[in-house]
């Protein structure tokens, strides 16, 4: 394991100890850089972006509002900052009309943004 610290940058934990004191650390100190990686548009998390994302979006939204999304950024297909009926809407437009100029990066490449937070994705290292 290796700790950041800002004086002294790269830290092995199992050495810390060795390298300098500081105060307690607590678990809120530290966070991820950059976020995880994610597809935009595949809200069920299968690494492909079709007709069963859109489903799945359309059953948090009107039928299930607890089925928890992982990854609030891949559910956000237009990238507009919120996660809506408007998300379903442009992947089925993007599937099978063609129409609203696609689904906006990272798509169809991984990538990561930090707007609405991605909690897990699994298909993007
Ligand atoms: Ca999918
Ligand atoms: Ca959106």
């Amino acid at each position: 394991m290796e700790l950041i610290d800002a004086g002294v940058g790269f830290i092995r934990a199992d050495l810390a100890t060795d390298v300098h004191t500081t105060d307690p650390y607590d678990w809120s100190d530290f966070s991820l850089s950059g976020g995880l990686l994610f597809l935009r548009g595949d809200t069920n998390n299968d690494r492909q972006v079709d007709i069963s994302d859109s489903i799945s979006l359309l059953r948090h939204l009107f039928i299930d509002p607890d089925a928890i999304l992982s990854c609030r950024d891949a559910a956000d297909a237009n990238a507009d900052g919120a996660v809506d009926l408007s998300d379903a809407v442009s992947i089925v437009n993007y599937l099978f009309l063609g129409q609203g100029g696609g689904i906006p990066q990272p798509y169809p490449e991984c990538g990561q943004n930090e707007d609405l937070g991605c909690d897990y994705y699994p298909y993007c290292r």
